[in-house]
């Protein structure tokens, strides 16, 4: 099995390509990735060095690059993660989030139905999407995988039509897909801009802690690890041209999170209860900041018999722990540090190769 991961060298990616490296050494896995800000080889360096792991490095908005790649390697499997995942970041720069997210994953579709060519037998091209998709929820409900669509941000418009666009290839030209919408996602090497990393760093460097409005919003949070479980499960087993929610029954409004993880940090830190508390500060709401997700993840644990393994509580302990025994990671990354990586690791920067 040759098996091409996107986005492996983001946060769930690597995830996603470490555990593939790991289980199944039988499997040849290539991480393409195009190390924008958010990748980062240095999330890898334990597996790098397997004789079943390589790095490629591209662009998947460069449709002719893409097309050779396949040509070149003949895939069996795909596992779609690249994407810009930034919600705010997509409220200043929407059209980025267009040309990758939606551009970037039907240039992959065009070129895994080209040299598949029909011999469908084996294959799959497995998209990893969001709960955000389905839009807000009020106080009451939960997203089921029949939840009509009702994405608010350009982020979660362009994951929309990513998703859509998956399908009409599964419909239109028969190509063996499967999708899985997840919520939040937590846990080591997640990029310090989303919220848990970002107050854990802002914490240890005794900053503000920027809660958006009166931090009322909820939403349900998973073990990234259990994400990348879950993925196995269901690029192994899912059936084709079918969706499944992943979640892990774990919904908490923000200002509840805050308080439990500084409460986590005054103790790992050894500084005054109340201390880190006293950091937060509430500024202007998101723009189109959706209330509450909710995950439904109840077909995935019946059909295919997957579930989460940590909870929250100590999920959330041991992510802190990560983070302070890494602060040379975090230190990397918030200096830009780790964008030298690359060219230390593979000669100079260039796309495509
Ligand atoms: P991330 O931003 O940490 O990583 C994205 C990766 O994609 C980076 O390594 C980046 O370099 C790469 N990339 C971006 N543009 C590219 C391009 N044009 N060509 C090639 N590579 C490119 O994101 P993440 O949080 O790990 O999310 C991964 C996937 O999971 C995304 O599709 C996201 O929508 C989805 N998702 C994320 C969450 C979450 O909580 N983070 C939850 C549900 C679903
Ligand atoms: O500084 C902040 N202050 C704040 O109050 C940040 C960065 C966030 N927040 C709030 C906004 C959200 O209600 O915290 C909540 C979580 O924010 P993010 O970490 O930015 O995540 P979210 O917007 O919920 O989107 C995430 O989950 C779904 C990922 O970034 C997406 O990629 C994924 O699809």
């Amino acid at each position: 099995m040759h098996l091409l991961i996107t986005g492996g060298a983001g946060f769930i990616g690597s995830h996603v390509v470490r555990h593939f490296v790991k289980r199944y050494p039988a499997y040849t896995i290539t991480n393409l990735d195009s190390l924008t800000y958010a990748g980062n080889l240095g999330n890898l360096r334990d597996v790098e060095h397997l004789v079943n792991y390589r790095f490629v490095k591209g662009d998947i908005t460069d449709q002719a690059f893409i097309d050779r790649l396949f040509l070149e390697n003949r895939f069996d499997g795909v596992i779609h993660l690249a994407a810009e995942s930034h919600v705010d970041r997509s409220i200043a720069s929407p059209v980025e989030f267009v040309m990758t997210n939606v551009l970037g994953t039907v240039n992959l579709l065009n070129a895994a139905r080209r040299v598949w060519d029909g011999c469908f037998e084996g294959k799959r091209f497995y998209h990893i999407s969001t709960d955000e998709v389905y839009g807000s929820l009020g106080s009451e409900g939960i997203f089921t995988e029949r939840t009509p669509y009702d994405p608010h941000s350009p982020y979660s418009a362009s994951k929309a039509a990513s998703d859509h666009f998956v399908r009409a290839w599964h419909d239109t030209y028969g190509l063996p897909v499967v999708i899985s919408n997840c919520s939040n996602n937590y846990g080591p090497y997640q990029f310090p801009e989303k919220l848990i990393p970002l107050f854990i760093n802002n914490i240890r460097l005794k900053k503000p802690l920027p809660v958006y409005g009166k931090g009322e919003n909820v939403r349900d949070w998973l073990w990234v690890i259990d994400h990348a479980s879950a993925i196995d499960v269901i690029f192994h087993k899912g059936k084709n041209g079918d969706t499944y929610n992943i979640g892990g029954h774990n919904e908490w409004k923000n200002i509840d999170l805050i308080g439990l993880l500084c409460d986590i940090m005054d103790r790992k830190l050894q500084r005054e209860p109340g201390e880190s508390s006293s950091l937060i500060t509430h500024v202007a709401d998101r723009a189109g900041h959706d209330l509450r997700y909710a995950i439904d993840s109840s077909k995935l644990q019946e059909e295919l018999g997957w579930s989460p393994s940590i909870r929250f509580e100590e999920g959330l302990e041991k992510t802190v722990e990560w983070y302070l025994g890494n602060q040379d990671w975090l230190e990397q990354v918030t200096s830009g540090a780790y964008l030298d990586y690359y060219g230390k690791m593979y000669g100079s920067p260039s796309s495509g190769d």
